[in-house]
């Protein structure tokens, strides 16, 4: 079975092979969805070890920049107990990192939860511009238009978008997600649809 703590410590300190040597043992016992999922959160309880480890000046960017690509990493090797086999069937959504935000490693994570959800993702990348939203918006017509964002300054982007979307009248539902989307920002950003982000911090 996973030690899901360990997972988190070894994380937070950066040990790339005693992740990846806790994953891989895992991945072979063949685990179901839901244990991956728990193995998913185990690795975001490690990434906010590293956030607060970058507080509090013990990290730099460059490790935030390795936690990003160990944490990639660790994605890729989950991926095959996050897989599905109804890729599509349960609608389109377009997703992207809003304008002026780099950080993917969240989204990455929700597309794969959706594609394994069975539905088709287009993912826009990072840094999307509110007109790249509304001009994909109008060539895909997707059901669900995702928007993420992990910095604080995402949530003007996300309503600058969430106001673009509207003012183009693209009909899709909008959903936000990211560690700063609260109750609150939701209701900023303006949008009764707007959904908090899947942990509901
Ligand atoms: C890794 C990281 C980086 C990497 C990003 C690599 C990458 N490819 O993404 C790099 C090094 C590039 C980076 C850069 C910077 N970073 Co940074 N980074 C982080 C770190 C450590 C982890 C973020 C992360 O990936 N979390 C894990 C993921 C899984 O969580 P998540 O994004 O919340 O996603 C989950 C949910 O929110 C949700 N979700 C996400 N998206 C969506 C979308 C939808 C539709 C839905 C429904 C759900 C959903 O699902 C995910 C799974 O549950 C955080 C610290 C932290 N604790 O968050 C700082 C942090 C976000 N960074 C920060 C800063 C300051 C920066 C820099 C400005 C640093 C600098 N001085 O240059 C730059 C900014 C560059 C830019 N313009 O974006 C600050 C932000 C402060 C703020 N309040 O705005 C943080 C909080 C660190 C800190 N404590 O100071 N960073």
């Amino acid at each position: 079975m996973l030690n899901l703590k360990k997972l988190t410590q070894v994380l937070g300190e950066l040990e790339e092979d005693e992740v990846m040597d806790l994953l891989n043992d895992f991945i072979l016992t063949n685990p179901s969805e839901a244990e991956a999922l728990e193995a998913v959160a185990a690795c975001q309880a490690g990434m906010s070890i590293v956030g607060e480890q970058f507080e509090q000046g013990e990290y730099f960017v460059g490790d935030l920049i390795f936690a990003g690509e160990l944490l990639t990493e660790a994605m890729i090797a989950l991926k095959p107990a996050l897989g599905s086999n109804s890729q599509g069937s349960s609608g389109k959504i377009l997703l992207g990192t809003v304008h002026g935000d780099l950080h993917d490693i969240g989204k990455n994570i929700f597309k794969s939860m959706s594609e394994a959800a069975g539905f088709e993702v287009v993912d826009l990348g990072i840094d999307v511009a509110p007109d790249e939203f509304v001009v994909q918006a109008k060539k895909l017509n997707p059901e669900i238009i995702g928007m993420s964002g992990v910095l604080t300054l995402a949530l003007d982007a996300m309503k600058e978008t969430a106001e673009a979307l509207k003012a183009a009248g693209v009909p899709s539902k909008i959903i936000i997600g990211g560690n700063p989307v609260t109750k609150e920002a939701s209701e900023f950003i303006g949008d009764s649809n707007c959904k908090c982000n899947i942990q509901c911090s």
